[in-house]
């Protein structure tokens, strides 16, 4: 199906959390038209919304260009969004072996990156005990994922992960290291790994994260509002 003609997918949202946004960039660079839906806290874990993803998290997504396949888990969403709709393969390798060395990048980002991060946000931030090790435990792991990407890009002196193509997993990273790592590690300087600091200056340089990242921003906004 021609993307000029797709209704848009629904991507259901929970205000600026970093991972139906990796989604949303992928969406953008693909052209697929969307529209978003911001599922409150109260709604996450009931009927309807477990329906659309049993495990009460975002994002969900619904496809009605595809008989309104609903899928969950944003990597896996990432995946049907390739396999479907990235016919020219801008975002993809399909040669032996970078199309599965992009598969280990995407599930370092879904393993590593997201979960670590999100750890060290909770424990900063809403943990009722302040514990000290465990905020130690994932700040340390926080720097050492980006010192992975760091050596690796150093090691194998390419621009992006895989290659000199930017691809799908490239593109996962972004969310969590441009706007969450700023919060939870606010002293960090991301200046200290150089070869990490100009792969993400490219990434966030795309058209596409730029949209997004304006997008999060007003998301981000909307829950400063008194009452929300
Ligand atoms: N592995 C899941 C993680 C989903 C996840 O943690 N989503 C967050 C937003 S970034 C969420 O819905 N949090 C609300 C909650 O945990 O209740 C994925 O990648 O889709």
């Amino acid at each position: 199906m021609a993307i000029s003609s797709l209704k848009p997918v629904k991507i259901y949202i929970h205000g600026p959390s970093p991972n139906p946004w990796k989604v949303i960039i992928i969406l953008e660079e693909l052209g697929i038209p969307w529209e978003s839906e911001s599922v409150p806290e109260t709604g996450l874990k009931t009927e309807p919304f477990i329906s659309l993803n049993p495990n009460g998290r975002t994002p969900a997504l619904i496809d009605p260009n595809n008989d309104g396949t609903t899928l969950w888990e944003s990597g896996a969403i990432i995946d049907y969004l390739i396999d479907v709709y990235d016919k020219d393969h801008t975002l993809q390798y399909t040669s032996f072996p970078e199309k599965h060395i992009t598969r280990c990048w995407e599930h370092f980002q879904m393993s590593g990156q997201g979960p670590y991060m999100g750890q060290k946000g909770f424990f900063m931030y809403f943990h009722p005990e302040k514990l000290p090790s465990a905020i130690e435990r994932y700040d340390k792991e926080t720097r050492r994922i980006i010192g992975v990407v760091d050596a690796h890009l150093s090691k194998q002196g390419t621009p992006y992960l895989v290659g000199d193509k930017v691809t799908y997993a490239d593109l996962m990273f972004v969310p969590y290291f441009k706007l969450f790592l700023p919060v939870i590690c606010p002293d960090l300087n991301t200046k200290e790994w150089p070869k990490f600091d100009a792969w993400q200056e490219k990434l966030v340089a795309r058209s596409s994260v730029q949209t997004v990242l304006a997008k999060i921003q007003v998301e981000k906004e909307k829950k400063k509002l008194p009452g929300k």
